[in-house]
């Protein structure tokens, strides 16, 4: 591919694009169309990716951006029996559009299903990434059939901190949220501050988070989402996920933009949803 930014490294038939450009660099996998770095000039990564992640095709890769569509979490009604949050992180994805200029690089990519994945479900997906000193990510649905589809999505983005215990994730103050742990649903006081394992959809569109640390803040927004996803495993966790170091929870935090409320796509209907972030301060 004839880039002036973008280079290509391809691997037991996985590509890696690397990105260099004055306002970032960032790495990209051909697996799961899977962001796995984003680093604007000057600042460290804004994502975590875990040391053990397996990055030779086996799984999900561990971190960046995992791509949940089309369901997120557990497969359940038509899709009992598939694999959890769907088939579009662990297939081969292709760029198919790539735009570089001085100020943004945009690439738009599609998913390679199999024949019999691709007959699981009608619809049709493609992804729009575009980086600058932001990153803006856009999943784009379109229900192929002739009649209305329910479609669950998140954008799973892993963001890296310096230290869980000092970090605030502002801006969903007051929300209500589905706590996963305790099966309880619960009013959100405050900033949220993790002390323990989280796995929480908050029932939200709130599209001005900040994730605080003592080192800098990410401003992250989203457009199309009716949930936010907030996930940290912590230690026993951790230590019972093979691609997940024992120490890593300390250092991150799931915040995902979702589509976990009952959507459905009418016959022909377009869908995009999209999370974005960038460095606040
Ligand atoms: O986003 C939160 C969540 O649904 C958690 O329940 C946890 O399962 C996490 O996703 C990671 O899922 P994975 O299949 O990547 O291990």
């Amino acid at each position: 591919m004839k880039a002036t930014y973008l280079t290509e490294k391809t691997q037991n038939g996985i590509d890696t694009w690397s990105i260099k450009h004055p306002l970032f660099q960032a790495k990209i996998s051909s697996h799961g169309g899977h962001v796995l770095s984003f680093e604007p000039t000057g600042h460290q990564d804004l994502l975590w990716l875990s040391d053990s992640a397996h990055l030779d095709g086996s799984k999900a890769i561990r971190g960046g951006i995992p791509i949940c569509w089309p369901w997120f979490g557990p497969s359940s009604g038509q899709y009992e029996g598939h694999p959890q949050h769907g088939y579009a992180r662990t297939c081969n994805w292709t760029i198919v559009e790539l735009e570089e200029s001085n100020e943004v690089v945009k690439l738009k990519l599609i998913p390679q299903f199999s024949v019999k994945v691709q007959d699981l479900f009608p619809f049709e997906l493609a992804m729009t990434i575009s980086l600058s000193n932001e990153l803006e990510i856009t999943l784009h649905t379109k229900n192929k059939s002739d009649s209305a589809q329910p479609l669950s999505q998140a954008i799973h983005t892993y963001f890296a901190v310096s230290n869980i215990n000092n970090s605030k994730l502002k801006g969903m103050e007051n929300s209500q949220y589905e706590d996963k742990l305790t099966g309880k649903t619960e009013t959100q006081n405050g900033a949220i501050e993790l002390s323990e394992a989280a796995d929480r959809v908050y029932l939200t569109d709130a599209c001005e988070l900040v994730l605080a640390d003592s080192v800098r803040e990410i401003r992250i927004g989203g457009v199309n989402h009716d949930s936010v996803v907030v996930w940290n495993p912590w230690l026993e966790g951790a230590k019972g996920m093979s691609d997940f170091d024992d120490e890593g929870y300390k250092t991150m935090i799931c915040v995902e933009m979702a589509n976990t409320q009952g959507l459905e796509l009418a016959p022909g209907e377009n869908f995009d949803l999209t999370q974005s972030f960038s460095i606040a301060t």
